[in-house]
């Protein structure tokens, strides 16, 4: 049994809620001084930081969400000096503008102990080979997963994604014995790895840390049995941190939160109403060691539930159940968080097509699809060929350069998608993810 952190990662309940009311009580003391939207908002619901004293009163405090972030683009909500942030990344978000994040020095440290912590949960060491395939840049997954295994002394392969013969080769070559993609991913490179006839006896391969998209337990079942290796989920969103807010331990029974760092608590995304252990609903996070942006009841839209009983593993670590969807209308894409209205107003730019719309998301050989049919005038679908291939060519390169993914696009008659009576069915989503 290996832990990074015991102290942490084992702690007696009592000790936990002890540290974690110390440090909320700062952490709200800091944003309500620093950040006039928080302070605004706690005024406007009439608390001051001194009403903060127990765990219980957290609920008393407004919501914090993406939005907040895109109001205050880019860099509104930080808490300290921009001569204290030593690193920014960013997720796509709702306008095409990014949600920027920023950490300090201790914010990276702090990373890199999360991220730590996880991949010793995924029996990882300093002898492990670790390939990172999670894309390197302002996506916090190749990063967030590089520098945590360089400081558990594992030999680091930053290969970043893509190129999934190279990834293969490299992988059979280096002796790669710890995988980081995401879930599709490895299951791509599970069929590749068929197709240039590399045996799974070719590979040192052991486990896998996947995430940064849903994935159900029979995919889990599928890339053990094709890599015959371990494949647990790890969680994270930029705002947050990144990868390794949450990880599963080798029993596979939810993902255990490092509580000392992120407060949870599942709430109805409807009313904002706090559920209890066990209850599904929208899982939301106070940071209370984040010293660049911390987050006071960050609404992820993420569905979760928690679980405060001991796991078999021996950590205390609340565990939190697969993340099985959303409660808005975001989809993850490849990694891309897209929002159906940031495909709408592209369309309604380029103003050719007609607004009836439909997503069609689908996964192929475990790779997301986007396709995107729209309906164009009469008049246009009965002119030349040429005018209808230029259209379509100029919505596919606006997607990509707008939302950095390809999409397939066809303009089709008036009337052929469906007409909905009540909310408009933007979305058909056949990638069934099912937990
Ligand atoms: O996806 C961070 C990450 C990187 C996590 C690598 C794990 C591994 P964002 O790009 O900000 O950050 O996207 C965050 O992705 O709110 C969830 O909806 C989704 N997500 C992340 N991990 C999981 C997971 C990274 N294990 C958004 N299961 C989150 C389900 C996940 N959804």
């Amino acid at each position: 049994m290996q832990y990074w952190n015991s102290t942490y990662e084992c702690m007696s309940r009592d000790e936990m809620t002890s540290i974690q009311t110390e440090r909320l009580k700062r952490t709200i003391e800091k944003v309500y001084q620093n950040v006039p939207i928080y302070r605004d908002k706690m005024q406007k619901a009439g608390i001051e930081p001194g009403d903060i004293k127990s765990l219980d009163d957290l609920k008393k405090l407004p919501f914090t969400d993406k939005q907040d972030l895109r109001y205050t683009y880019p860099f509104g909500m930080f808490t300290v000096p921009m001569s204290e942030i030593v690193r920014i990344h960013a997720s796509s978000g709702t306008t095409g503008k990014p949600t920027v994040v920023g950490y300090t020095r201790k914010d990276l440290e702090t990373w890199v102990e999360v991220v730590a912590r996880s991949l010793y949960s995924a029996g990882a060491n300093k002898k492990s080979i670790v390939q990172v395939a999670y894309g390197y840049g302002l996506f916090t997954g190749g990063l967030g997963i590089h520098y945590g295994a360089e400081k558990i002394g594992a030999t680091v392969i930053p290969v970043s994604g893509g190129n999934t013969k190279r990834q293969l080769q490299i992988m059979k070559d280096f002796g790669t014995t710890i995988l980081a993609c995401t879930p599709s991913y490895a299951l791509y490179l599970a069929e590749e790895m068929e197709e240039m006839g590399i045996k799974r006896s070719d590979l040192k391969l052991e486990a896998g840390i996947f995430g940064a998209e849903s994935w159900s337990e029979n995919m889990r079942k599928e890339i053990e049995e094709r890599l015959g290796i371990m494949a647990l989920d790890i969680y994270g969103l930029s705002e947050i941190i990144g990868p390794g807010v949450s990880v599963d331990c080798y029993c596979k029974c939810g993902l255990h939160i490092q509580e000392d760092h992120f407060i949870p608590e599942i709430i109805d995304p409807d009313t904002g109403e706090v559920l209890p252990p066990g209850t599904k609903g929208e899982l939301v996070f106070t940071t209370i060691t984040k010293e660049g942006l911390p987050l006071i009841r960050y609404r992820t839209h993420d569905i979760s539930s928690l679980n405060y009983e001991k796991c078999e593993c021996g950590r205390t670590l609340v565990r939190m159940s697969k993340v099985t969807g959303r409660s808005d209308d975001m989809l993850i894409i490849r990694g891309v968080n897209v929002f159906p209205s940031q495909i709408e107003s592209i369309l309604l730019e380029i103003g050719e097509t007609a607004p009836h719309y439909l997503l069609i998301v689908d996964r192929v050989d475990n790779l997301d699809t986007l396709e995107i049919w729209v309906e164009v005038s009469r008049d246009l679908f009965k002119d030349e060929v040429k005018k209808m291939e230029d259209l379509e060519r100029k919505i596919k390169k606006e997607i990509s350069s707008v939302l950095g993914i390809n999409a397939k696009v066809k303009l089709v008659e008036p009337k052929t998608i469906e007409r909905s009576e009540g909310k408009a069915k933007r979305v058909i989503d056949r990638r069934k993810i099912q937990v």
